[in-house]
């Protein structure tokens, strides 16, 4: 059972979780290369999202964001200072193929290389993310993740990430939360490329779904010996009451948020049983399908910010469930309005542990913004602080419970770009100076440090 006390001393030691557990960092390009147009890459979905009025928080873009492009001989010394040995960063699609297919835009490889390469220089090991959100407009003009033909053009990327880098990159992530980017960019439309709409968002969702299983195969032949996995969003759901129209609506929600693309994947179909309007899913399917979405992955990343409450609702159309904000409960709440809740990692580790063909589970992203101030030229953090060491906490528990949970990356480096939040919610270890890009660690970066250090 998750330990619900509330602050709890934290005295772990890196060692405790083992020799092999994997510690690192998070980052996605969009969020902190900028270099938007550079060197000949190509627009990306966020670069014309973000470029409509309003689309985001005050009108901000990640055209420059952290300025990782010219930074990261900086910023990957930072890194080794702060002792972290894994960091997963994502390859921006449109940097290397400008159209989204066909002609490859070498300046773009180049950069890619002089960071893998750098990061092997400083005994760094590159962990790399091949789809982080930032599809190539040119493949969103022609459809997108809802027009079949994706699954090719997705295809014949992940060959040319694999030749161009698999020599050095031995550790792969194919999809970052392919429910975030198919639920908040074709359903919703508050992410790019702003599209609404059932049917927009269940074909998203069936070819990304084929996507994760056809990146997986390119790497497994491409890169032999690579360690190949892919990346969920999770949420503990907890219904309202223990009426059974709540129970049921939180049935749902768990279907939608942390079933949809794993099961699949382990050869168990959508969770169409939980959430019956799945069953239109079918529409899209072609004959093999089924068996073509199923990849035994060397391991699950699973990405764990805060638990969701969520109670029946007569008028949110198809799921007839609502989340209870955090805002309305009376609890503890980052800059996000999320809530801080550690056991939710716990129950979530435990969720995917209950699968017994995912092999390994690698905590992928996990962290907080909060509102951060420079005072004297420092920035100091305790309730992000805080809020790692009860996660840990918790990641520890679940790996004495027996889960096989092997690693754990914080979210994230520096500050950056945040999706339609713009720069406002600060995720870093790092503080970014956004007017001077000067870096600052935070109090939780020296402690992320220090927790290193004695590994
Ligand atoms: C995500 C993304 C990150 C976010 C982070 C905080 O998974 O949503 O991987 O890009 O910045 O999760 O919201």
């Amino acid at each position: 059972m998750p330990d619900n006390s509330a602050l709890q001393h934290f005295d772990l030691k890196a060692n405790d979780f083992g020799k092999d557990f994997i510690w690192g960092i998070s980052t996605a390009a969009y969020q902190i290369e900028g270099a938007f147009d550079k060197d000949g890459k190509g627009p990306s979905i966020w670069d014309e999202f973000t470029a409509k009025k309003s689309a985001i928080f005050q009108g901000q873009t990640g055209q420059i964001a952290c300025d990782f492009y010219h930074r990261y001989e900086e910023d990957i010394l930072l890194l080794k200072a702060m002792n972290i040995s894994h960091f997963r960063f994502s390859l921006s699609w449109p940097r290397i193929l400008p159209d989204g297919y066909g002609t490859l835009n070498q300046l773009g490889v180049d950069f890619y290389n002089r960071v893998i390469n750098f990061c092997l220089e400083c005994g760094i090991t590159p962990w790399v993310t091949l789809y982080h959100w930032d599809l190539p407009q040119a493949l969103e003009d022609n459809g997108g993740w809802t027009n079949r033909d994706i699954l090719g053009w997705f295809e014949d990327y992940v060959k040319v990430c694999a030749t161009l880098f698999g020599d050095r990159v031995k550790h792969w992530m194919v999809l970052n939360e392919p429910m975030v980017f198919t639920g908040a960019g074709y359903f919703l439309g508050v992410h790019a490329p702003g599209r609404k709409g059932l049917k927009n968002f269940l074909s998203a969702v069936h070819h990304a779904t084929l996507a994760q299983a056809i990146g997986g195969r390119v790497l497994r032949e491409s890169v032999p010996g690579s360690t190949i996995g892919t990346t969920f969003s999770c949420s503990q759901i907890i219904p309202y009451s223990q009426k059974t129209k709540d129970v049921k609506a939180a049935a749902k929600a768990d279907a939608l948020l942390n079933r949809l693309f794993i099961e699949p994947i382990l050869g168990m179909g959508y969770p169409s049983q939980d959430l019956p309007i799945l069953k239109r899913l079918d529409k899209y399917k072609n004959v093999d399908d089924d068996k073509n979405v199923v990849f035994d992955f060397d391991f699950i990343g699973i990405q764990n910010y805060t638990r969701e409450v969520v109670k029946h609702s007569y008028t949110v159309p198809y799921l007839r469930a609502k989340i209870v904000k955090a805002t309305k409960r009376n609890v503890k709440t980052t800059a996000m309005d999320w809530e801080v809740y550690p056991p939710s990692i716990y129950q979530m580790i435990a969720q995917f542990n209950g699968y017994k063909d995912i092999k390994k589970i690698i905590i992928t992203e996990n962290g907080a913004a909060f509102e951060d101030y420079v005072k004297h030229g420092k920035v100091h953090d305790p309730e992000r602080l805080s809020y790692l060491q009860e996660y840990l906490n918790q990641v520890h528990k679940a790996q004495i419970d027996g889960y096989k949970v092997s690693g754990y990356f914080a979210w994230t480096f520096t500050d950056n770009f945040e999706w339609a939040e713009g720069y406002y919610p600060r995720f870093g270890l790092v503080y970014t100076d956004f007017s001077s890009q000067k870096r600052i660690l935070k109090t939780s970066g020296k402690w992320y440090a220090d927790f290193l250090q004695k590994f």
